[in-house]
């Protein structure tokens, strides 16, 4: 078995974290739930950066002990990620002891080892990202990383020898290519190595709260040092040594790009001196950006996920940072967007395509999966997306890896319109029951390889198409065949309903009334129904493809209408009024959601509507032309 040990930065919790926080621990989180489905031995850890000068200041501010302080915004932080269902196997917070233990250990044998020596620091402190800045390195005088105002500093300071390290550290840069990625920060940080590297400053003694130096006390750690050794305390360092040697090295160290040098050139120096290999990989991912700036707790433009779940839905929040941005650059962040992306990839294409492939199982198959029989047309296409997906995987792009997926799922919607299963139906053409089987197995793979991404819909997915439970699957059933012939499908509500804008008065105040039960009674009285009641309507524009006359009847037409995705039979009771081959090309409207109902032998799957004035009878349109498939609301 294989092992799989993956960080995320750990936080500081000087304030509540916002959507750029949940960004790499959702993408941590999908890794590494795809390295259990993998049956790997898997290690997710995260946690907390709780010591320095920052949160110091901050918590007295707020009139609080440090501690205090940082035990409330901890206690959110594991809320949210309970919120967004993150599966960390260890939470660590370095105010723990078993951390200050390390950090001790840590710097006696760094002593001990000769590599760091006691000496006066002069010079730049930047508070908001707790780093030491030369007077050369400044910009206009301002933290050349974030451009905010530094403070001088002057104290007695213990200092690490970076220069002995630095054409080893190179060396292993560059024989070792997947060591940090993507290439860009790797460039970035190679060119700071060869700028050269000055002995870093490692305690403070200008505040306490910290992690205090043995035998020196008055000095206490400083906080990067005291922070990035949370990756091997948790690993057991200095605790258990078996386990230790099973986990250490880290696989996975996953950080925004501020942040890569601290951990591709400062932690893997330590870890040189102290003679402990180097992690596998630091991947510094991009940023997250509104209006073109970093979203950032100094910044106070924070979107805050809870209220986006809320919104909108886990799945729908969490596809959205896996899948909006490639992972690596910077992107933008906007609700717009969210909502876009919702609708198109999650209710249209992977929503659409389990309500028709269920429709048309019950329909067509008894709501059965049937025995395959000839060529599968999807299985192929399955194959490669998987492969596909799994390659992303591994190199850690997360977005190719969805964009893989949801090529299938397209393909299934496509193949949909291209086979016309009802007309394979009419015709009790064999091809049937393979078609459909294509469908219902393309959704059940997608739902497995799904799995590391998103959390509620794989399980529905596989509930409708009666696959059994999706707990008990592992990556290997993304193989073709999983699903069995004879299995009963469980049609359900839509996986993904589409999320409407919203309407003009949403952010407005609503009545207290309109939130209570009553409020529902109230309206019955007044013969009035609530929003809630008309928005259970699902009204669609249909293209009229063609419209015949029903035999046996006077007044019906038999209309096949173009809903975008899908394609619908509707018998409609308008005969009289319109001549058949003039409504073709028209745009009318359809109630989408009506339970079907045969009408002199044909199924009619809705009912359009019109407007009627004594013995006068039109029908509804639109003003302009839209999209078939356009919701009216
Ligand atoms: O840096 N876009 O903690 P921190 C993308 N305690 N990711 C973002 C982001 C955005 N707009 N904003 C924040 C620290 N992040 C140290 C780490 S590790 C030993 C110590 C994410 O609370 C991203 O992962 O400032 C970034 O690196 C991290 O939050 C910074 O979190």
């Amino acid at each position: 078995m294989a092992k799989f040990y993956i960080t995320t930065p750990i936080y500081y919790p000087n304030a509540r974290l916002h959507i750029g926080h949940a960004y790499t621990t959702v993408a941590a989180d999908a890794l590494a739930r795809y390295h259990r489905l993998l049956g790997d031995e898997v290690f997710f850890l995260t946690g907390t950066d709780e010591h320095g000068q920052k949160i110091g200041r901050t918590a007295q501010e707020a009139g609080l002990s440090p501690q205090q302080y940082v035990d409330q915004i901890v206690a959110t932080i594991r809320e949210l990620w309970g919120t967004l269902a993150i599966s960390y196997d260890d939470f660590i917070r370095t105010s723990e002891d078993r951390h200050r233990t390390v950090v001790q250990e840590v710097f006696r044998q760094l002593v001990a080892s000769g590599d760091v020596y006691k000496g006066t620091y002069e010079g730049w402190y930047c508070t908001p990202d707790e780093s030491f800045w030369p007077e050369g390195r400044l910009v206009d005088g301002k933290c050349p990383v974030c451009g905010r105002a530094v403070e001088r500093v002057q104290e007695e300071s213990y200092f690490l020898k970076l220069a002995p390290y630095a054409e080893r550290l190179k060396r292993h840069i560059l024989e070792h290519p997947g060591f940090i990625q993507p290439e860009s920060r790797r460039n970035e940080m190679l060119a700071f190595i060869d700028q050269g590297l000055d002995d870093l400053s490692i305690s403070r003694t200008s505040f306490d709260w910290g992690v205090p130096l043995p035998g020196d006390e008055k000095h206490v750690a400083y906080v990067w040092i005291d922070a990035l050794t949370n990756y091997i305390t948790a690993a057991g360092f200095g605790s258990d040594a078996e386990r230790f040697a099973r986990l250490w090295p880290a696989d996975v160290h996953l950080v925004g790009k501020e942040i890569v040098r601290f951990h591709a050139i400062i932690w893997p120096i330590i870890l040189l001196a102290l003679k402990l290999p180097l992690p596998k990989t630091v991947f510094g991912h991009g940023w997250l950006l509104l209006d073109d700036a970093k979203i950032g707790k100094s910044t106070g433009n924070v979107i805050d996920p809870t209220t986006l779940v809320e919104r909108y839905g886990l799945d729908a929040v969490r596809y959205y940072l896996l899948r909006e941005v490639a992972f690596g650059s910077d992107g933008s962040y906007s609700e717009p967007s969210l909502v876009l992306r919702t609708n198109v990839d999650l209710a249209n294409d992977l929503g659409n395509l389990l309500s028709r492939t269920t429709a048309m199982l019950e329909r067509f198959s008894a709501g059965k999966v049937p025995v395959p029989v000839g060529t599968s047309n999807l299985r192929p296409v399955a194959e490669a997306a998987i492969y596909e997906c799994e390659q992303a995987l591994a190199s850690l792009s997360l977005s190719d890896a969805l964009v893989a997926l949801f090529r299938l799922v397209k393909a299934a919607n496509k193949s949909i319109e291209e086979e016309a299963p009802w007309t394979l139906h009419r015709n009790q053409d064999p091809r049937l029951a393979a078609v459909l089987y294509d469908l219902a197995e393309s959704l059940r793979i997608t739902a497995v390889a799904l799995r590391p991404f998103l959390i509620d819909a794989p399980a529905k997915i596989y509930a409708q198409l009666g696959a059994g439970d999706i707990g008990a699957t592992s990556w290997q059933d993304v193989a073709w065949g999983g699903l069995k012939p004879g299995a009963t499908i469980q049609r359900g509500a839509p996986l993904f309903p589409r999320i409407e804008a919203e309407e003009p008065t949403a952010s407005a105040p609503r009545p207290a009334v309109a939130a209570t039960t009553s409020a529902k009674a109230t309206a019955e009285k007044a013969g009035t129904i609530e929003l809630a009641d008309f928005k259970r309507l699902e009204l669609k524009v249909a293209r009229v493809v063609s419209a015949e006359p029903v035999e046996g009847s006077r007044k019906l037409l038999k209309l096949t209408l173009d809903l975008g995705a899908e394609q619908r039979t509707v018998v409609s009771g308008i005969a009289g009024h319109y001549d058949g081959p003039a409504l073709v090309g028209k745009d009318v409207i359809l109630v989408a959601n009506l339970a079907p109902a045969t009408i002199f032998g044909i199924e009619s799957g809705g009912m359009i509507l019109a407007a009627r004035d004594r013995d006068q009878l039109r029908l509804l349109t639109v003003d302009g032309s839209l999209q078939p498939g356009s919701s009216v609301s």
